[in-house]
């Protein structure tokens, strides 16, 4: 694993390190990804959400084929809701809104059916899973501990949603001085218009929040390395 790795990206190559990359695949959890969770909740149909399921399976199994770092997040709350704020549950004024009983279990809240991660991406037990109470992986969690003791310098981000969850992320981690990569067909939007333009937006302006490519880029990459 020596060596340094570069992927076909816009707005140039990404260029990493594979000891210093993790894969951070952020909130596939049935409460997004599922009917009957807190995505439909808010209104939206979940189907355009399958379309990075596979995608990001397949990233997830070159992962771990090459030894390299994986880290999952969940979004969702304490079942006493004392992480959740108010105007959080409040938003949106949802007939059943986080910590209320849905078709799988409390809406959003650490713990239930609907609140875990789908199976198709389920960790492995040596894969850290972030639990966060907001929409930005960093804010309130221990991730940035975990990437500074383990030398993490590189992330390629996958997940839901792109215009959400995953640019709160990137610009999080970009502020923090971590290089992003996000895998375009490994995040998603509820929205067409968002999921275009939220990848416009990363690597708009000489890639002002990251690198943008697709798992078939990141995969021909890693196939170099374990071939190597
Ligand atoms: N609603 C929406 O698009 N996303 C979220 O509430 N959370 C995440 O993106 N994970």
């Amino acid at each position: 694993m020596n060596g340094r790795l570069s992927v076909a990206a816009e707005p140039y190559d990404f260029v990493f390190e594979p000891s210093r990359a993790a894969l951070l695949v952020i909130d596939m959890q049935r409460d997004f990804v599922e009917r009957g969770g807190f995505g439909e909740m808010l209104g939206n149909d979940v189907t355009p959400l399958r379309q990075a399921v596979a995608p990001t399976r397949r990233v997830l199994e070159a992962f771990r084929k090459a030894g390299m770092k994986v880290i999952h997040t969940r979004e969702g709350h304490r079942p006493d809701l004392a992480d959740c704020p108010p105007s959080k549950k409040a938003r949106g004024r949802l007939k059943v809104g986080i910590g209320d009983p849905g078709p799988m279990g409390r809406v959003l809240v650490r713990g239930e059916y609907g609140h875990d991660i789908i199976d198709e991406l389920k960790p492995l037990p040596n894969e850290p899973v972030i639990d966060k109470p907001g929409k930005g992986a960093f804010y309130a969690t221990d991730l940035e501990l975990m990437l500074k003791d383990q030398g993490i310098q590189s992330l390629v981000v996958t997940g839901v949603t792109t215009e959400v969850c995953i640019h709160t992320t990137v610009r999080e981690a970009n502020d923090r001085g971590y290089e992003c990569l996000v895998l375009e067909d490994c995040v998603a939007s509820y929205f067409p218009e968002f999921q275009s333009t939220a990848i416009k937006m990363i690597k708009a302006q000489g890639g002002i929040f990251g690198w943008v490519s697709s798992s078939q880029e990141l995969l021909k990459a890693l196939d170099r390395l374990t071939r190597s």
